[in-house]
Order: structure tokens, then C-alpha cells, then sequence
């Protein structure tokens, strides 16, 4: 008898560096041996043929969140977590979402405590400022963020949530004090305001003008702004959701001048574009999110992004609500653009869709697939090498895939909550055979064993990224070009 509580053995272990020949051995759900011939553990998996890969992060996801309008997410921490690991992620960093006039310390606390009672796999929170008072920058952020709360969220949209530069600046010096990344979603405002109230009064209300009334500029304009923020006030920045050529050029400049700009793309930009919002029947409204789904060219770009390093993750950006009233027509059975809650499920097929439409086409590497869908966020929020990581020491969270394995999605094939998935028709091919949490089975044969509160949150360390460094104030000496100081 080896000793090990769990044993996966006799496949081919893929990490963000490499790929070996190797047994894994797991304990009291950490990882405690890597090496060839190991004895089996009280539980062996056969990994033949298949590959052994630290378990996906999503970085980027909604759940059980509360909307602005006061719509809920279809999915609860329970359903997102089934999801989730049914698509081979074992860690979810979701938001505590701030509406004006709340306490963020309170918002912090119910979204644990809904977390706590339900998640199945592990988490930990992105926290979304959107009412930056005095009290919120002074008293309760700097608790949260010592207590590893290592990310803050802004939005430059959506009028009931949207910070403006001034306070964007005020959010920003409270992160650089404390070592933690500012995370963002970039997008003009008044230009998306502007379009929006022409094509309304025009008349152009069916989905496909949703496309239409976010442009392309609005987010490059948006995502530039953000970077000379940050560059001023001298913190990272992660630039979310990013969707075009221009935004991701942005991105690339900044990154070339030794800024520390950061940049994800989403699976739904990879395959779908603004076509499908378009689909008869107001179907379009199932692929409303934003920044909306762009053309070919920004597909091929996005493609292009994740293979030469601009982006550091793949997220899902899943923001899941039914196809009904409780969701995408809650305004009715014909809504214009206007009203349709912004969001796609996708936290399942996010690592499987990456997979097959990424490493079978060869566009990405297999190493490269372990660092967008799991090494590279576990390394920029703090959560590496607990998370992200096959490693002797880190949590033994696995996802053991069988990279030949063929399926046609349908709707009601997903388990998420939404009762549709935008990925629907596409054949995929890879997907997790296996699916380990801290040494624990959660999903075996497309069967789940996972129960409601197993999951933990996450210790979140500083980052390499994120470091917390000394007050500022405006550059006095004119001759210097960069703004700031430091006072110590
Ligand atoms: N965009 C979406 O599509 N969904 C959630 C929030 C967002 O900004
Ligand atoms: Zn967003
Ligand atoms: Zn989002």
C-alpha cells in the first residue's frame, strides 16, 4: 500500500512548462509525489492515453450576482460549481458586487456567506467598487484587501455602475498602497449612450443592433484611457473581456513599453461573432453581452492574442440568464437591445472549447493551454502555487482529459442553470474524463459527486504582478515627463 489517499497514474502530465511521462500521488488533498512507478493509492486512476492538467481557474465569471436592474444570475454557487467542474475548472474567482450606497464590507460578507453555503468547488472574489466614498476608501477596503481581497473591479459603463476618471484615480491609489490589481471592464460610456439613443429612436431595436451600439471605438478608447490611468497612478492593471483589434493594439503598446498591462479574452470571442445576434426569432438575444460579439478578423486577432502572450487567461465571462422571463425577456417577448440583461453562460465549455478549437487546430500548444486556462490567473491573482500548479505541495486539483473525446453540444446537455448554451451545434473534441478538488472525485464519467459548501475560498498571496508600493503625490519637477513622485 502507497499510502496515498488517491493515485492518477500513467499519463501524460501537462504543465505550463512542459510535458512528462509521470504519476501523480495525492494526500489529504494535497499533491505529495511526482514520479514514474508509483504504487497506487486507496483510489487509482487509470490515466493512460490521457492528459493530467492542473485544474482550469476561471478568472472571470458572475455568479449569483446581483444585476444593477436587480436581475439574478440563473446560476447559484451549487449549479456554477456542477458546471463548471463538469468542464474541468476546479476554481472560480466570481465578484462581490458593491451597488451605490452599500456598505462593501457588508457586500463582501453575503457574498461569502453564499459562497460558503453552497460553492462546491474552491473561490475567492474580485470586489466591485461602484460607490468609491471616503468610508469605502479609507475604512473598508484597506481590511479586505490585507485579507486578500488582491483585486477591484471598476466599470467605465453601464450608468448605475460606472466609476468616472476621478474616482477611478481615488480606487487606484488605494490598490498601489495595498498590492492589488485593478481589474477592468473599458468601455465608453457616452459613445455606447450616444449610439444606443439614435438607433432607439431610429428604430433599430431588434438584437443585432446591440453590436451596433457598443463600436469597436468605444472599447479601444476605453482600454487606452484605462492604461494612462494606470500609468499615471503607476499600478497593474488587467484589462477584461478585451474583443477587437484596436482594444487589443492598445494592449500590445503599452505591454511593449514595459507597462504592466494585462489583457484576457473570452471564449464566446473566439467562435461566435455578431452574426449570431442575429438568429431569427429574437433568438439573437441569447448572444447579447458585452463588449458584444465582434467579426471574423477580431475572432483571428483574439487567436492571435492568446497565442503570442498579450492575453494572460481565457475566461468565460459567464454572466448566465434564461431564455425567459426571469432573464433575457424579463421586458417581455420582443424586447429591444436596450432591455436584454447582458451576458452569456459559458463557465463548462470554456477549457473544452479552448481545447478543441485551439490545441486540436493547432493555433495553441499544449503547455500554452495550462497557462491561459489555469496557470497564468492562479500567478496574476495571487493564487499560485497553491492553484494553477501539478506540483508537489500545491492542491491536488486536476482535471485528467482525454483528448480525443467527441461531442455535439446541445442545451440540454450543459449543467448550468441557464436552459441554453450559445455554443450549441459546435462539435468539440477534448474534454475531462476525471475531475479532481483537493484530492476529492467531483466528477467521473460525466457523473458528479460534489456536494453544496465543499468548496473553500482560496488563499490568495500577493502576486509578482501586484506589490504594494509607496505614497504618491504629482511630480513637482517639471523637467520629469511621468507625474508622480514617490513621498517614501
Ligand atoms: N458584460 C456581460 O456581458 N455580462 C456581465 C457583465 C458585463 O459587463
Ligand atoms: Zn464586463
Ligand atoms: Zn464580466
Amino acid at each position: 500500500m502507497s499510502g496515498f489517499d488517491l493515485t492518477v497514474r500513467g499519463g501524460t502530465i501537462v504543465t505550463a512548462s512542459g510535458e512528462t511521462a509521470g504519476d501523480v500521488g495525492v494526500k489529504d488533498g494535497v499533491i505529495t509525489q511526482i514520479a514514474e512507478g508509483l504504487e497506487p493509492g486507496a483510489e487509482d486512476i487509470d490515466a493512460a492515453g490521457k492528459l493530467v492538467l492542473p485544474g482550469g481557474i476561471d478568472g472571470h465569471c458572475h455568479i449569483e450576482q446581483l444585476s444593477s436592474f436587480g436581475l439574478m444570475n440563473s446560476d447559484d454557487f451549487f449549479t456554477a460549481s456542477v458546471a463548471a467542474a463538469h468542464g474541468g475548472t476546479t476554481t472560480v474567482v466570481p465578484f462581490a458586487a458593491q451597488h451605490r450606497g452599500q456598505s462593501i464590507s457588508d457586500v463582501v460578507k453575503a457574498y461569502r456567506a453564499l459562497a460558503e453555503e453552497k460553492a462546491a468547488i474552491d473561490y475567492h472574489f474580485h470586489i466591485i467598487v461602484t460607490d468609491p466614498t471616503e468610508d469605502v476608501l479609507t475604512k473598508e477596503l484597506p481590511p479586505l484587501l490585507e485579507d486578500g481581497f488582491r483585486t477591484l473591479k471598476l466599470f467605465l459603463t453601464y450608468d448605475l455602475m460606472k466609476v468616472d476618471d476621478y474616482q477611478t484615480l481615488q480606487v487606484m491609489e488605494v490598490a498601489r498602497k495595498h498590492g492589488a490589481l485593478i481589474v477592468t471592464h473599458a468601455e465608453n460610456n457616452e459613445m455606447i449612450r450616444w449610439a444606443t439613443e439614435k438607433l432607439v429612436k431610429n428604430g433599430h431595436t431588434e438584437p443585432k443592433f446591440h453590436a451596433v451600439s457598443h463600436p469597436r471605438l468605444a472599447e479601444a478608447e476605453a482600454v487606452h484611457r484605462a492604461i494612462i490611468l494606470a500609468r499615471f497612478i503607476d499600478v497593474p492593471i488587467m484589462i477584461f473581456h478585451v474583443t477587437t483589434r484596436e482594444a487589443m493594439d492598445e494592449v500590445r503598446r503599452a505591454q511593449e513599453a514595459g507597462l504592466k498591462v494585462y489583457a484576457e479574452t473570452c471564449t464566446q470571442y473566439l467562435v461566435l461573432t455578431s452574426d449570431d445576434l442575429d438568429r431569427p426569432g429574437g433568438e439573437g438575444a441569447k448572444f447579447c453581452c458585452s463588449p458584444p460579439l465582434r467579426d471574423d478578423t477580431d475572432v483571428e486577432a483574439m487567436w492571435q492574442g492568446l497565442a503570442d502572450g498579450t492575453f494572460v487567461t481565457l475566461s468565460s465571462d459567464h454572466a448566465p440568464y434564461a431564455y425567459d422571463e426571469t432573464g433575457k425577456l424579463n421586458a417581455g417577448d420582443n424586447p429591444t437591445f436596450k432591455q436584454i440583461p447582458n451576458g452569456l453562460p459559458g463557465l463548462e465549455l470554456r477549457m473544452p472549447v479552448l481545447f478543441s478549437e485551439g490545441v486540436k487546430t493547432g493555433r495553441i500548444n499544449l503547455p500554452k493551454f495550462v497557462e491561459l486556462t489555469s496557470t497564468g490567473i492562479a500567478r496574476l491573482y495571487g493564487l499560485y502555487p497553491q492553484k494553477g500548479e501539478i506540483a508537489v505541495g500545491s492542491d491536488a486539483d486536476i482535471a485528467v482529459w482525454d483528448p480525443d473525446a467527441e461531442k455535439t453540444i446541445s442545451d440540454d446537455m450543459v449543467h448550468d442553470n441557464t436552459g441554453y448554451s450559445p455554443f450549441t451545434g459546435h462539435t468539440i473534441t477534448g474534454w475531462p474524463e476525471c475531475v479532481i478538488s483537493r484530492g476529492r472525485i467531483i466528477v467521473r464519467d460525466g457523473k458528479t459527486d460534489m456536494a453544496p459548501g465543499s468548496g473553500k475560498i482560496a488563499k490568495r498571496e500577493l502576486s509578482d504582478q501586484a506589490k504594494p508600493l509607496g505614497r504618491i503625490e504629482p511630480e513637482m519637477d517639471e523637467t520629469k515627463n511621468f507625474g508622480i513622485r514617490l513621498l517614501d
